[in-house]
């Protein structure tokens, strides 16, 4: 399995999060990138490539041109309006009440950016632009024919929606590779999400929509982040209903309850008929991951790679969350592999 990597993704480095009130260093580091890279490399899983250059046109095809010149040229104009930080929300709007854009960078932030967990740095643009591109790349790969590729992302994106950042992430890796591959005329894609927190990003982007279906597995958003979406009575509307399907899961989840979710997940993605199936794959479900309350261990990623494979669909696998840094690479690597095996 071949996998896109930028090793430009350091240069988006965050320098803290705002955690119920606290600056803290923040969970969704350089490290992360550089750790799974590593371990993919000596696991001889496969050639590791840079990703090919694709054009805005790609990414807007998703996400809301005032949000992408947003990210693109935000940094410049707060640093420009004198603020020392890099670009931070302290303003919120709330359920989108509003539909224009501020023309201050410090309402904009607000605007464009759902909560205190994100932040735009300096290198932050030129990082989401790469990782946009490898999530393309990859689905190249697997669109030209090979059975499944990895898209080594950072940032992660599943929290992205069409004109908002959260959650750490900026640009929607997984439904920007998702769009592409329908605007080719490929036919339908189906999302397995299976990181920790519900990608509530992706289940916006495609809610009134039937030529995707989206399927995540999650904390219960009564008790953990993103806290307001990811219910398993939301389940698309219009067009899109019976199109989104979420796996709401209690705290302290392991395999055995785990495995019975996915399964169901699996069987509704195979009833879909999907041409191409996206994963978005969070390792943050693990026992010791420190923002997360799943106790996922090593080996439950083999099993969660096999049980993928089954569905025998072409698979893109896109990388989203995990914080458990020295375990985030060995953990990726056995869901690739354990679909490999299968
Ligand atoms: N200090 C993803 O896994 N809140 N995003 C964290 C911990 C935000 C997670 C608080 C969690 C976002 C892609
Ligand atoms: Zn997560």
């Amino acid at each position: 399995m071949k996998t896109v990597y930028a090793d430009k993704h350091a240069l988006h480095a965050p320098s803290q999060e705002i955690y119920c009130g606290q600056v803290m260093p923040c969970a969704e580091k350089p490290a992360r990138g550089d750790n799974v890279h590593r371990a993919v490399r000596e696991s001889g899983l496969g050639d590791i490539l840079a990703p090919q250059n694709f054009s805005l046109a790609d990414i807007t095809r998703v996400h809301d041109a005032g949000y992408v010149d947003f990210l693109k040229t935000g940094y410049a104009a707060w640093k420009k309006a004198g603020f020392e930080t890099d670009v931070f929300a302290c303003n919120f709007n709330l359920r989108q009440a509003c539909n224009t854009p501020p023309q201050v960078i410090e309402g904009k932030a607000g605007y464009y950016l759902a909560d205190t967990s994100v932040s735009i740095t300096q290198g932050t643009w030129e990082v989401l632009e790469q990782s946009a591109y490898a999530a393309l790349t990859a689905l190249d790969i697997v669109a030209g024919g090979d059975r499944a590729a990895f898209a080594l992302c950072r940032p992660p994106g599943h929290h992205a929606s069409v004109a908002a950042g959260g959650g750490y992430g900026l640009l929607n890796n997984a439904a920007i590779a998702a769009q592409a591959f329908i605007d080719k005329g490929l036919g339908k894609v189906a999302v397995l999400d299976v990181d920790y927190h519900h990608g509530n990003g992706t289940q916006d982007i495609f809610y009134h929509r039937n030529d995707l279906l989206y399927c995540s597995l999650h904390a219960d958003p009564a008790l953990d982040f993103p806290y307001f979406s990811g219910y398993a009575d939301e389940k698309g509307a219009g067009a899109g209903e019976g199109f989104n399907r979420n796996y709401p899961l209690p705290m302290g989840t392991a395999w055995a309850t785990y495995k019975e979710s996915l399964a169901d997940a699996a069987r509704h993605i195979d009833a879909y008929g999907a041409d191409i199936l996206v994963v978005s794959l969070g390792v943050d479900t693990f026992k010791d991951d420190p923002i997360s309350q799943f106790k996922l261990e090593t080996d439950d990623y083999a099993r969660i790679g096999a049980e993928i494979a089954k569905l025998g669909k072409p698979t893109l696998f896109v990388m989203e969350g995990g914080y458990a840094i020295d375990q985030i690479g060995v953990n990726v690597v056995k869901a690739l592999t354990g679909f490999q095996g299968a």
